[in-house]
């Protein structure tokens, strides 16, 4: 028997173990694991390296419109390259629809972005703004069968928003096809009011983007979106928790039994406010929703990740330029935070973040590690085991790391469209080197070895998470 590839003498590890040995790839799975596995046509060397399932970011956003004339900095080609170079083999964009858009016609749309384009695999969440009949009695059924199987809703930013009658109907949807809810969990209302009564105390630097949106905001709705859930009797995702407090409304519904579901960020464990009071405008670069809390909050979210409260850690990589008029450096004579485009690039640096400061530091273990980065994505979002783990009949999607290397964040490492990092600086110990999807090296040796392309769009199955509870009211 002769093997495509042969990775040979790396120590593989996976959510549940850590062995040293050697992985067979053939027609771009992987076929065989063990030692001595004979021939190849091609072997690779992973002495002193880890050879990990590759990273499966399942909250990213690309080529996605933002506001009037302002369209994301990241299209699929280049948001898909930085994935490939931060250790992703996978990652999970949003189809997002507009008032009024067919939904159908939003996920051809985002088709025609990705398809052809991407250096790395692709699945899409939907974000549904439009809650009319046509698109929940008919459009959201049949594309939940299709394969688009989790969908995530807003409860705050104008023309986004559900009330909570709306998001009861869309979780009833959810509810009836097996699909998975994901829920931006901040109160519209309270955001709105805080942020008049800011500006008319003259408070509009983007420092004020921060206490806009406190605390309460994010737990009141993060309760409220649990409620909610509880009497439809449907699962779901709180994505990009940024603090205890709503991680605790986590943990209850947890305890409680309710398939409830979070996710934290990297800004989340390393950025906090302070980031925000840079001169000018520098803040605007930190200016995601939810924002960075402070140092008490970042240690909960450790513990939310320690303790299994975030089963998932994703980037939330929302790329928006600097100095671009169609970037973070607001409209003219639109000064406010309030016009700042909310969020920031990560993709590339997620994985490092984790491995640096979780695994080097001693806060999580390798194999949590790996849970946390893949095989919990992929469990989630109907992806495994063909995604997310390293084992006989998985697909070969290996990302390749350097357990030992330094490497100082810095903007001119990256491989985004963003023109900076908001984690310059950042002194991290662990690198991915090499990436490779489905048997074929995208990044080798810190190269772009790979075409865009080679990432193909992949139809998941529904999530074996999102199955209700029998707990229900109705
Ligand atoms: N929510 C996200 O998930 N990403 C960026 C902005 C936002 O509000
Ligand atoms: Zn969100
Ligand atoms: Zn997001
Ligand atoms: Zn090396």
């Amino acid at each position: 028997m002769t093997f495509d590839t042969i990775i040979r003498g790396g120590t593989i590890a996976t959510a549940a173990d850590t062995v040293k040995c050697d992985v067979g790839i053939q027609g771009g799975k992987i076929t065989a694991l063990g030692a001595n596995l004979g021939e190849a046509r091609e072997i690779v060397d992973a002495t002193g390296h880890l050879v990990l399932p590759g990273g499966i970011d399942s909250h990213v956003h690309f080529a996605q419109p933002s506001g009037p004339g302002i369209v994301m900095a990241d299209d699929f080609e280049s948001g898909t390259r930085s994935a490939a170079f931060g250790g992703n083999t996978m990652v999970l964009p949003f189809a997002v629809q507009q008032k009024g858009e067919s939904l159908r016609q939003v996920v051809k749309d985002y088709h025609a972005k990705a398809d052809g384009n991407c250096y790395v695999d692709v699945s899409f969440h939907l974000v549904i703004v439009d809650t009319s009949e046509r698109v929940l009695g008919q459009e959201l059924p049949a594309l939940v069968n299709d394969g688009y199987t989790s969908f995530k809703v807003f409860m705050t930013y104008e023309g986004m928003a559900l009330s909570d009658m709306e998001m009861l109907n869309v979780m009833a949807v959810a509810r009836e096809t097996g699909a998975l809810v994901m829920v931006h969990a901040e109160n519209y209302d309270a955001i709105r009011f805080l942020t008049d009564r800011l500006e008319r105390a003259g408070k509009t630097a983007p420092f004020f983007h921060g206490p806009s949106r406190p605390i309460p905001i994010e737990r009141e709705a993060t309760h409220r979106a649990i409620s909610l859930a509880e009497l439809v009797d449907v699962p779901v995702m709180i994505v990009h928790v940024s603090n205890g407090e709503a991680m605790e409304e986590i943990r209850r519904a947890q305890q409680k039994g309710l398939k409830v579901y979070g996710e934290t960020c990297p800004q989340y464990l390393v950025l906090t406010e302070q980031d925000l009071e840079g001169l000018n405008m520098e803040g605007a670069k930190y200016v995601c929703s939810p924002p960075p809390r402070d140092k008490k909050s970042q240690s909960e979210c450790w513990k939310g990740l320690q303790q299994g409260v975030f089963s998932v850690f994703s980037s939330d990589h929302c790329p928006f330029r600097y100095d671009d008029p169609q970037g973070k450096l607001t409209p003219k004579g639109r000064t406010s935070f309030r016009w700042v485009p909310n969020g920031i690039p990560g993709v590339e640096t997620r994985l490092p973040i984790l491995f640096s400061e979780g695994v080097k530091k001693g806060r999580i273990s390798l194999n949590e590690f790996v849970a946390l980065s893949s095989t919990n994505h992929a469990k989630t979002y109907g992806l495994y085991p063909k995604k997310g783990t390293i084992a006989v009949g998985a697909d070969a999607d290996i990302a390749i790391w350097d357990p030992d290397r330094s490497v100082t964040i810095s903007q001119s490492l990256m491989h985004h469209n963003v023109d900076y990092t908001p984690y310059e600086g950042i002194e991290v110990t662990g690198w991915p080197v090499s990436t490779m999807v489905r048997g074929r090296f995208v990044v080798r040796d810190g190269k772009l070895t790979g075409a865009k392309g080679d990432g193909e769009y992949v139809s998941r199955d529904k999530s074996p998470l999102a199955t209700p509870s029998g707990t229900g009211m109705f």
